[in-house]
């Protein structure tokens, strides 16, 4: 490995991986030294796409063996308790992927063993890194709108997500867990943090085991009502995965980001249209363009943070506030009573 480079280590070499490892390609400073993955048709597999020769079927071993600044934990949820507190063990930071955890027992759990070894622990939530929604972002906080009162965020479609990761379809928990809980951070992101929560779900596909609807009206600290309506049962005319569509109306004007990236802004200064589209790699693959660009946007984040020492936007502990609305979300819908927020740790 070249002198002088920011080390890390990839866990977990399944689908999503790749984007991981072309994201830090991407980026200056930055070279990932060695894969580790349980499964060794795919760790093979992507140590030979990728040109990376130091290979391990257990992460104990990876630990143990290499020298590393970080490892970045892209396997599924179940393993992400273990992985992070094995990481924290070794004093090596960590970036761990979405849901951070399935309970929140676990979540703070992990966060407190990070801060305990005083390790930095970011979450890959990278929805709140894609091109558009930092638009939506920059202008709500140069106040082009004013006070936003009312907000929207949704994300609908009918893309078979289950043939890339099947272990959606299988999942007893599916669209919140794994979807909602990205358009809940966007939503925590745009409009702050929030204080009460109400929400349905509901199974439109009977060959699922989760729901794949869900409908969430929020209340935030800073005064906006916001709604997050997200759907795998969504049948348009037009297919649009993976966007995500917003809606603010403000004090002095109105925000939509259309689809295909159009934003317009309707404020003090009359209105206006931009694309706020992502960029395209060449190793891009249609329809993921806008989250293989946040990939590469949250990744340069972590390395930002880790070179000056500070807090990444999505740190474990931000984290704990977006997984508590995925919980609430859960309960509001079962019980079918608003769930109050406590206050956050
Ligand atoms: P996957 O099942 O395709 O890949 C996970 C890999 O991790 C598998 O190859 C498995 O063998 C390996 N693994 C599991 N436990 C391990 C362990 N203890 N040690 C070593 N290897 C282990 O899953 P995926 O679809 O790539 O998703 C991975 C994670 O990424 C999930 O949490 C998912 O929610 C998330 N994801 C995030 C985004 C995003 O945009 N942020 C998009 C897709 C998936
Ligand atoms: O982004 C994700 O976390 C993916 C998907 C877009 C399919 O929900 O799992």
């Amino acid at each position: 490995a070249a002198v002088g480079k920011i080390r890390g280590a990839l866990i977990g070499c399944g689908f999503f991986s790749r984007n991981h490892l072309q994201g830090w390609r991407e980026i200056d400073g930055v070279e990932i030294v060695a894969l580790c993955d349980a499964n060794e048709e795919r760790l093979r597999m992507a140590g030979a796409a990728f040109g990376i020769e130091r290979l391990y079927g257990d992460a104990a071993a990876l630990l143990e063996s290499e020298r590393l600044d970080f490892v970045d934990i892209a396997t599924t949820a179940p393993s992400h308790r273990a992985l992070v507190e094995l990481a924290a063990r070794h004093r090596v930071a960590v970036i761990c992927q979405k849901p951070f955890a399935l309970s929140m027992n676990d979540a703070e759990a992990m966060v407190a063993v990070c801060r305990q070894a005083d390790v930095p622990l970011m979450v890959h939530e990278n929805f709140r890194w894609q091109r558009a929604i930092r638009a939506v972002g920059r202008v709500l906080a140069e106040g082009e709108i004013g006070t936003p009162f009312w907000g929207r965020i949704s994300f609908r479609s009918a893309f078979d997500v289950f043939s890339g990761q099947p272990y959606l379809a299988r999942n007893p928990r599916f669209i919140v867990e794994d979807l909602g809980i990205h358009v809940l951070d966007i939503a925590r992101y745009l409009f702050s943090d929030v204080q009460r929560l109400s929400a349905t779900t509901a199974r439109v596909n009977p060959d699922i085991a989760g729901e794949d609807v869900a409908t969430i009206l929020l209340q935030h600290v800073a005064g906006a009502t916001s709604i997050v309506d997200c759907s795998y049962a969504t049948r348009l005319p037009q297919e649009r995965f993976p966007q995500t569509l917003v809606e603010v109306d403000g004090s002095e004007g109105t925000l939509r980001l259309f689809a295909d990236y159009r934003l317009q802004v309707h404020g003090r200064r009359g209105t206006r249209e931009e694309l706020a589209a992502p960029t395209v790699y060449p190793w891009s693959e249609a329809p993921w363009h806008a989250i293989q660009d946040s990939v590469v946007g949250i990744q340069s984040h972590w390395i930002d943070c880790l070179t000056k020492r500070i807090e990444p936007s999505t740190s474990g502990r931000d984290n704990l506030k977006t997984l508590a609305l995925v919980d609430a979300t859960y309960r509001s819908a079962e019980t079918g009573q608003g769930v109050v927020l406590g206050a956050p740790a």
